[in-house]
């Protein structure tokens, strides 16, 4: 299996609610290492840029409104095979489809409150790695 690593954000309805503890539990029991976190409050444009590729879509305005309600968490998550793996802890985008026992069926609000993120790919996951962390910040 590849050691891959992977770009997650704890979103803001999930640091209000006291959850980073709770959320890097499921993290590390998946077998993912938290090899890089910092606590930010992105700003308007960090998360236009961040979900530049949803600028079309008609919930844009309110993702980033979300996205910059409150303070995040990003992390980067290494293991074997972290891109999918982690997708599969999350669980899926609506949290009322989410698989038992996933962080979004156990604590998302709703879609757009949907308490993390995680990359989707590699070429994803190293554009939005280098956005938020320099080499020297992620220690593998
Ligand atoms: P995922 O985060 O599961 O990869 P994407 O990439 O389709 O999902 O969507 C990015 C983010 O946009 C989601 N995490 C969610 O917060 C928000 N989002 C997606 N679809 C909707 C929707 N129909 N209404 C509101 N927010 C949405």
């Amino acid at each position: 299996m590849a050691i891959e690593r992977t770009f997650s954000i704890l979103k803001p309805d999930a640091t209000r609610r006291n959850l980073t503890g709770a959320i890097n539990a499921k993290i590390e029991q998946a077998g993912l290492r938290i090899i890089a976190q910092k606590r930010v409050w992105m700003t308007r444009g960090q998360a236009e840029t961040f979900y530049g590729v949803h600028r079309e879509r008609p919930f844009f305005g309110e993702l980033v409104d979300t996205m910059t309600s409150g303070p995040v968490v990003v992390q980067v998550l290494e293991g074997d095979n972290a891109i999918k793996k982690y997708r599969e802890v999350m669980g899926a985008t609506n949290p009322e489809k989410a698989d038992a026992g996933t962080i979004r069926k156990d604590f998302a609000v709703s879609m757009g409150e949907n308490s993390v993120h995680g990359s989707d790919a590699p070429e994803t996951a190293a554009i939005e790695i280098a956005q938020w962390f320099s080499g020297n910040e992620i220690v593998g």
